[in-house]
Formats: structure tokens, C-alpha cells, sequence
């Protein structure tokens, strides 16, 4: 029985990233697992194998969950994402993609352990009863125990000390990483105090990054916005070309005329996905590790993009070909100044590829609603055709697929994502037989990665279409493609940018006046001089990327044990050089969650 709890362990732990310090956690879980079974087989309860088999359950339950969130992303599962759960319901196909069948180790030992128990645990009451073997302690001696146990166990979780020796050596072990969990969300959050709204705003001038140039200034003042975000559209896509077929032809002849291209250009999503990548490209603010900023801040006042547009006579509209409620958009849009929403319930539905409508007659449809505004309008359409696990009907696939990559993530991938370029094709003639297009700033971005390196291996796939090592650099790296047809304004920005800076980039170009006093986190990208990304999800809280440094977090969150690179040449920099941009992401981080939990948009609460 032993041998398969060992099993189980080693399994577990092995697929949330084996590291040095595993086996010892393997003890420690194993010893922990052991102690509640040696405590429970020791009482003379009626029906206490029932509550062991529970208890047992419970874990391994709790242990695939780790796993599956693991391997999406590169996280373990909190207390504060059990909302998730409906989510993967809404989408079985992602969650059975996600699924490893070594995980079924978690619960193979669970009838041999269970077994095991029962018998043990009669042994134990038996030898009690007849006053064998069993040293007969004190009832206050077992309560001295049990609470120094307790208080023990809780001090190494808690880590109230912030001793870098305790979070390294038992950060991740299961008990004590989700016992912490619990406590940072009830205790923790609950003693958390806010700063002050003056503070706010003077960390927000010491850390943003702030461009104070303003080359192209107004060049597209008074147009229509279009607005395209990509469903985990990746940059490498651009300008590449895969056993002898261009991916993006479409894309690629835009970026070659009357266009920005932003090719350093990453996503900084949180839980919340796609939903956040939104949210952050239309306020310029940071989202949060807990869940989408929809639904936690849904109630907030913010003052971004739609609303500023708003102000000058600007309708505003949202489309997208999922349903309406999902991630709360229809409830949530509203309060992001986007007046009307047309999600797939709005929609015609005949035309449905994978998850639901496609991208060629979303955007058709959407150009149709563009046609019946009276003012300049502001149209925020959100792609969905390339969305994990990337399946689509035969007849559409153009990519011949190399024997190498045949029946891989990373081939249909590509099937996809190219079929994305083909419906901004579309979209394109669309807009100039409307006669939309020459009045218009045409900005298209990626919400995220479609290829996660931890998954499907994809770092082999990727490693060897890029010849390169396949690491969050090139992985949480997206496009941003600015179009102002007519402009004459033709170039690539290479500085660092992200997500967050999508607001200010469009109001220097729109000439939106942005004041001292709103809280933009993000800088116009077109006159940066330094970038600066802060990571929430997948590098943690107090990652970041500067223009000659990527620096990813240890997922115990301690900065000593993080790493840092250089994303151009993939070498190593000693983690102290990463410090002080550590500190400016951490500061960063810290007020976009102060504006959030406080409101301070809306004057706080
Ligand atoms: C759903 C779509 C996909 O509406 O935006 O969301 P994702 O799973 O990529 O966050
Ligand atoms: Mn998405």
C-alpha cells in the first residue's frame, strides 16, 4: 500500500514540475497522508473508515485538479478559483484536450489504500480493547500534541516569518502549499490594508512607464475605431511561412502599408483570459491572478477607451460569436462604456466552426452593423475561431502538414490561425466594398498564447519550427498591428510593449486627451522609449519584460529563485539584475489591485 501512495505522490508531483526539492515533498505528503490515517485507525469512531475514504477521496481529488490546472496554467488550483469549475464545463473540449493520462495514477492506489485502512484500523480499536500493544496516553498529552502538531504545521504554511529556507523548502508540498492558499485568501485578505488614493497616484509617477514624446499625434483623429482582438493569435505567425505556405498573407500585406507593427508586443492576461486581455487593452490597467475582472470589479467605474470616445460622440459596440454571458460580458460591458453587445444569441448561426461562429461571418456581420451607425462608431469584435483545441472541419484546412507534425496541437494550430489571416481577409474587402475602410483605424492584437509550451509538446513542435528553445518569451509574445489606411505611416516598433499600453497608443493617435489624474498604467507605445510588461498569469506576480530582460518569478513566488534572461539571445542574467524592475512590477501590480479593490475610478468607496 506503500508502494502505491508513493506512486501516486511521485506521479503528482512530477506532473506540477518535478523540481529538487520533490522528493522531499513526497516525503512530507506521504508522512502527513500516513499521520491522518495512523490518527483516525487509532480512535474507536463507528464510521471512521468512511470518514478516512472521504478525506482520501477529497485529496486525490483535489491532487488531479492540481494537475489539470497545472498543465494549463502552470499553476496550481486556489481556494479563490473554485468559480472556474463552470467554465470548464461551458468547454469539455479544452478540458478533455488538457487531460494526461499518466494522472490516473492519482486514483488507482485509492481502493488499495482504503482497503488497507479498514483492516488496520480494526487491528488498532481490537488491540486497544484488549489492552495490548498500544501505549495508553494521556488525554492531555494527545491534546498538547495534536495542537503542537497543528501550530507547527500552520507556522511552515503561513511562513509568517518570510523565511526564503521555509517557502523553498515546502512551498509546493500539497498540504502546506493549500493550506497557505486558504489562508492568504480568508486571514490574509481580510488584515490587507489599503494605500492611500494620494499614494496611489505618486507609485503610479515613480513606476509607470511614460512616454513624453508625441510623434503621430492625432494622425488618426476622428475615425471609426475597429477594434479586432485575436483569440490566441501568437506573433510568430507574422511574417512566417510553414512548409512552403505563407501563415498570414492577408496580415502581412497590411503590415507593409499605412501601418504600425508593434513585433515586441506581449499579452498581460490574468485569470481571466481573453476576458482580461479586454479589460486591459481598454483601460491600460493590470488584471488580477483570482478570476476575470468582469465579474470580481464588474460593479466598478472605469473611464477607458469606449468611454472616452464616448465623450466625443462616438457610438459604441461590442460583437462576438460566443454566448453572451460567458465571462460576464453581457452584464459587464456596459460599465466599460461599450453601449451594445451582439454575442451569438444576437447573431446569425449558420455558419458555426468549433466553439461557435465563425470569425469570416462575425465579421461580416459586424460590418453590417457598422453600416447602420450615424456617428463615428467604436466596434470591438473578439475573434473565437482559433480557440484551443483548434478543430475544424477538413475542407478548411489549407496548411499541407508535414509527416513530423501530423496529428499534433501544433499542426492544427496552424490550420486555424491561418484560417484566422483568411477572415481578416474578408473583413478587409468587406470594410472597402462598404466603403468603411478609408475613414477607419483598424487595430487588431492577440489576447494570448494558443500554444502553451508546458503542453501537448509543444516545445518540442515549436522548437523545432523556430529553431530556437520555446520559452514564455516567444510563447506570451502576441501582434499588435495598427492600420490607418491612407496615413502614409508605415513602420515597426521594436521597444517593448504589452496589453497595456493599447489605451494610451490609440488616444495619441486619436489625439484623446488622457489627464494627470487617471490611473493609466501603460504608456503610448509608438513614442516609448523603454518597455516595461508586468506578468500576472502563467509568469506570476513581479514577473516582467524589459526591452533586454525577461524575468519569470519561482512559483513559490520568491524573487531570489526566480530566473532571468535575455529574450533576444535566450542567455542567462544573474537574478540580481532583475531586481529593481521586480520592484517596479510588484509596485505596479499593487496599485492596479488598489484601484480595482478600492474603485478609485469612481472616486472609491
Ligand atoms: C469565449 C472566448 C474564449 O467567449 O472569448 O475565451 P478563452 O477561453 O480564450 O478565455
Ligand atoms: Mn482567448
Amino acid at each position: 500500500m506503500l508502494a502505491f501512495l508513493i506512486v501516486k505522490l511521485l506521479v503528482y508531483y512530477y506532473l506540477i514540475d518535478w523540481t529538487i526539492y520533490s522528493l522531499l515533498y513526497v516525503i512530507i505528503s506521504a508522512g502527513i497522508i500516513l499521520s491522518i490515517a495512523g490518527y483516525l485507525a487509532g480512535i474507536s469512531r463507528k464510521h471512521k473508515a468512511v470518514i478516512f475514504s472521504i478525506i482520501y477521496i477529497g485529496i486525490s481529488v483535489l491532487m488531479f485538479a492540481d494537475v489539470m490546472y497545472f498543465n494549463y496554467y502552470n499553476q496550481t488550483v486556489s481556494v479563490a478559483q473554485l468559480w472556474q469549475i463552470k467554465n470548464v464545463a461551458k468547454v469539455p473540449q479544452s478540458f478533455v484536450a488538457t487531460f494526461i493520462p499518466v494522472s490516473i495514477f492519482i486514483f488507482l492506489d485509492i481502493p488499495v489504500v482504503i482497503n488497507f485502512f479498514k483492516k488496520y484500523g480494526k487491528n488498532c480499536v481490537k488491540e486497544h480493547s484488549i489492552g495490548k500493544v498500544r501505549i495508553n496516553r494521556s488525554r492531555k498529552y494527545r491534546y498538547i500534541r495534536d495542537i503542537a502538531f497543528a501550530a507547527v504545521f500552520i507556522f511552515i504554511a503561513v511562513n509568517p516569518v518570510n523565511s526564503i529556507i521555509i517557502a523553498n523548502t515546502t512551498g509546493e508540498e500539497f498540504f502546506v502549499n493549500h493550506t497557505a492558499d486558504i489562508y492568504d485568501n480568508t486571514v490574509g485578505r481580510l488584515t490587507k490594508k489599503d494605500i492611500d488614493e494620494k499614494e496611489v497616484m505618486s507609485i503610479i509617477d515613480d513606476n509607470a512607464p511614460d512616454a513624453d514624446a508625441a510623434e503621430l499625434k492625432g494622425i488618426a483623429q476622428g475615425r471609426n475605431v475597429i477594434m479586432i482582438q485575436l483569440e490566441a493569435f501568437q506573433n510568430f505567425l507574422i511574417n512566417a511561412s510553414y512548409n512552403g505556405v505563407t501563415l498570414t498573407p492577408n496580415l502581412n500585406e497590411l503590415i507593409k502599408n499605412d501601418t504600425i507593427y508593434f513585433d515586441n508586443f506581449y499579452s498581460n492576461i490574468g485569470k481571466g483570459n481573453t476576458a482580461d486581455a479586454e479589460f486591459s487593452a481598454l483601460n491600460s490597467l493590470y488584471p488580477v491572478i483570482e478570476r476575470e475582472i468582469y465579474t470580481l470589479y464588474q460593479d466598478n467605474t472605469y473611464d477607458g477607451l469606449p468611454w472616452h470616445l464616448k465623450r466625443q460622440g462616438y457610438s459604441t459596440f461590442a460583437v462576438h460569436g460566443y454566448e453572451g454571458d460567458f465571462w460576464n460580458r453581457r452584464e459587464a460591458y456596459g460599465g466599460q462604456g461599450i453601449d451594445k453587445y451582439y454575442a451569438m444569441e444576437d447573431l446569425d448561426q449558420s455558419d458555426i466552426i468549433g466553439l461557435g461562429i465563425s470569425d469570416e461571418s462575425v465579421y461580416t456581420q459586424a460590418v453590417d452593423i457598422m453600416k447602420k451607425q450615424t456617428s463615428p462608431f467604436f466596434s470591438f469584435i473578439v475573434s473565437l475561431t482559433n480557440h484551443h483545441p483548434f478543430e475544424m472541419d477538413e475542407n478548411l484546412k489549407e496548411i499541407p502538414i508535414k509527416e513530423e507534425d501530423e496529428d499534433s496541437k501544433f499542426a492544427n494550430y496552424l490550420q486555424t490561425a491561418h484560417y484566422t489571416d483568411t477572415a481578416i481577409g474578408v473583413l478587409i474587402d468587406k470594410l472597402k466594398e462598404e466603403g468603411l475602410y478609408d475613414n477607419s483605424i483598424i487595430i487588431f492584437y492577440g489576447d494570448h498564447h494558443g500554444l502553451n509550451k508546458d503542453m501537448d509538446d509543444n516545445d518540442v513542435y515549436m522548437g523545432r519550427f523556430l529553431k530556437k528553445e520555446y520559452d514564455y518569451d516567444e510563447m506570451l509574445k502576441v501582434p499588435l498591428i495598427i492600420h490607418i489606411p491612407g496615413s502614409g505611416v508605415t513602420k515597426t516598433v521594436s521597444v517593448v510593449s504589452g496589453q497595456i499600453d493599447i489605451f494610451p497608443t490609440i488616444a495619441n493617435l486619436m489625439d484623446i486627451e488622457i489627464s494627470d489624474d487617471e490611473y493609466i498604467l501603460g504608456q503610448d507605445a509608438v513614442n516609448a522609449k523603454e518597455g516595461f510588461v508586468a506578468f500576472t498569469a502563467y509568469m506570476l506576480r513581479g514577473s516582467f519584460v524589459t526591452d533586454d530582460m525577461m524575468y519569470e518569478i519561482s512559483r513559490e513566488e520568491i524573487f531570489e529563485t526566480g530566473r532571468a534572461w535575455n529574450p533576444k539571445t535566450g542567455e542567462e542574467i544573474p537574478v540580481e539584475d532583475a531586481r529593481k524592475y521586480y520592484e517596479k512590477a510588484i509596485a505596479l501590480k499593487t496599485v492596479s489591485e488598489q484601484i480595482l479593490e478600492q474603485d478609485l475610478i469612481g472616486g472609491g468607496n
